[in-house]
């Protein structure tokens, strides 16, 4: 495989990664510019490997999307709507504790929740949710609210994002999800997002919450309009914050799906190549050196591919999942939900070995 590699042309990056020694923003860039995909996952595979042994995470977790009510209206998002649209919808504090209760019987441990940047919820309804959720699951692990939703708290509250911050623990917020980071790139931002939080701004709220306790994910959406330097950039960002805090836990690149959005309306887009799908993987596990995992999201890169990206970076392929509406709305054709018994399949036919993982990547079973 060395030789695979140096006649890729990669041979100086082969020594940097195998001396544990940094790659340059120029190495990701000719990481993805390269056409042998398997010298990159190779490459990405002995950082894996070195990282996280022969063992693949996933976990049992739930997915609720509070409301799709969004004054951003972010080009790319085939989620979030106007208020007066006749797809806005708004759950209350109750219709989420019913959600809750609906799955009460299964082994949840973590409940992913966010929504849209609603123009008139008031602070309390979002400290309500976190109440009713951990009045019916005490136990569960609630990773939710974006940093976007976070920067958006902080205004209505007036509490400061610190302040927001200390009070959503304080209510059972557990750890923070990695969306809306999109591509920090303000050409990007501009273009496709343009209300939006900063990616400055997101990496800030990030940082804030590191330094009060709470972990982090990160994610970036690939596969619209951003050049390899812009994700590079984006990458770089993440890399620098990482050395100042450590808090962020794993970075998920996301696939962007084109149908029902602004951005395909404006020219024709399509689905990512499953060749991009795997870079993305590859050049983030070998960039992203302080990072400790990287999670191939099956919802977005379908089972198949997930399964193969345990072999080119991936160490985690997020979980049961249920009711993904995100995605979903963007014209996913995945499945809604995995069970446990499909996950420990797909993850020994990889060779690896699978843990079911709490949110926090304590170990709750080994398989
Ligand atoms: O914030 C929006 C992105 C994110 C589209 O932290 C789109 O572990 C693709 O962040 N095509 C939500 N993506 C999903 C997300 C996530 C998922 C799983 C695990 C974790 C984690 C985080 O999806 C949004 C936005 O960045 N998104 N529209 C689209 N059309």
């Amino acid at each position: 495989m060395d030789f695979l590699v140096r006649n890729a042309g990669l041979g100086d990056i082969l020594e940097k990664i195998r001396d544990g020694e940094r790659i340059s923003v120029e190495d990701g860039i000719r990481l993805f510019q390269s056409p042998d995909l398997l010298a990159v996952g190779y490459l990405a595979n002995i950082v894996r490997e070195r990282k996280n042994a022969n063992n693949a995470y996933f976990i049992y977790n739930q997915h609720i999307n509070y409301s799709n009510i969004c004054t951003n209206l972010c080009k790319f998002c085939a989620f979030g709507k106007d208020k007066d649209s006749a797809l806005a919808y708004e759950m209350t504090v109750e219709d989420v504790r019913q959600k809750v209760r609906e799955r009460l019987s299964e082994p949840i441990t973590e409940i992913h929740m966010v929504g849209g940047i609603h123009p008139d919820l008031p602070y309390s309804y979002y400290t309500d949710l976190l109440k009713v959720i951990k009045e019916e699951r005490p136990d569960v692990h609630i990773q939710a609210f974006t940093c976007v939703e976070i920067a958006h708290f902080a205004e209505i509250s007036g509490l400061g994002i610190a302040g927001v911050l200390e009070d959503l623990k304080k209510e059972g917020l557990g750890s923070i999800p990695g969306g809306g980071a999109e591509v920090f790139s303000p050409r990007i931002r501009k273009l496709t997002c343009e209300k939006k939080l900063s990616g400055s701004g997101w990496i800030e709220v990030a940082k804030i919450a590191h330094k009060v306790g709470l972990h982090t994910n990160a994610t970036m959406l690939y596969g619209h309009i951003e050049s390899l330097e812009e994700r590079l950039e984006h990458l770089d960002m993440l890399r620098k914050a990482q050395d100042e805090t450590k808090g962020f836990l794993a970075y998920i690149p996301l696939s962007f799906h084109p149908k029902n959005t602004e951005l395909s309306k404006m020219s024709q887009m399509s689905r990512t190549s499953g060749v991009d799908d795997l870079k993305n993987i590859a050049v983030a596990r070998c960039f992203l050196d302080n990072f400790p995992h990287i999670k191939a999201y099956w919802v977005m890169i379908g089972q198949k591919l997930s399964q193969i990206a345990l072999s080119y970076g991936a160490d985690d392929v997020d979980g049961t999942v249920k009711e993904e509406i995100i995605t979903h709305m963007a014209g996913a054709e995945t499945e809604q939900a995995m069970s446990r018994e499909q996950l420990l399949r797909m993850i020994r036919e990889a060779g690896r070995i699978p843990i079911e993982r709490d949110t926090l990547y304590n170990v709750i079973n080994s398989y």
